[in-house]
């Protein structure tokens, strides 16, 4: 079986994140995602408008996603993948260059983001 992570904060859940997962469960049979707790969205200077509760039961919702774990800090991605066998690591092209160091011990894919739509944009659509 060939597994895959992913991980991110999927806040507002959009077309750009369900094309994102779409795609990563493409590339094997097991699709893993960690889901940045609120805590760890601190860390990211990011707010979520959902809490890590419901980000992670809307994600255990999609067709695509077997599994969903919490990403509490920036260290813990060699651990995972070991940890769930993982086979490759996929991130949206706005990370190229970032976790190649993953690259010792999975395959690493950078997938490009779904342009015109963003969390950002919406909740900046939303105020005005
Ligand atoms: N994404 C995308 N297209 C968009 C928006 C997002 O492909 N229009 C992808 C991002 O590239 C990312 C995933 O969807 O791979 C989740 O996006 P975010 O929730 O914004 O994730 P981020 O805050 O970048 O967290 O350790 C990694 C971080 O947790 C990544």
């Amino acid at each position: 079986m060939k597994k895959i992570i992913t991980y991110g904060t999927f806040d507002l859940l959009h077309w750009g994140h369900i094309n994102l997962l779409r795609r990563a469960k493409e590339l094997g049979d097991y699709l893993i995602v960690a889901v940045s707790t609120d805590e760890f969205n601190k860390v990211k200077h990011k707010e979520s408008f959902h809490s890590f509760e419901n980000r992670k039961l809307i994600l255990e919702a999609i067709r695509y996603v077997d599994e969903v774990i919490p990403e509490e800090n920036w260290d813990q991605k060699v651990t995972d993948v070991q940890k769930y066998d993982v086979d490759v690591f996929v991130m949206g092209n706005d990370w190229v260059g970032e976790f190649d160091f993953l690259k010792d011990y999975c395959e690493v894919i950078y997938l490009d983001r779904t342009e015109g739509i963003s969390t950002t944009s919406i909740k900046n659509q939303l105020k005005n």
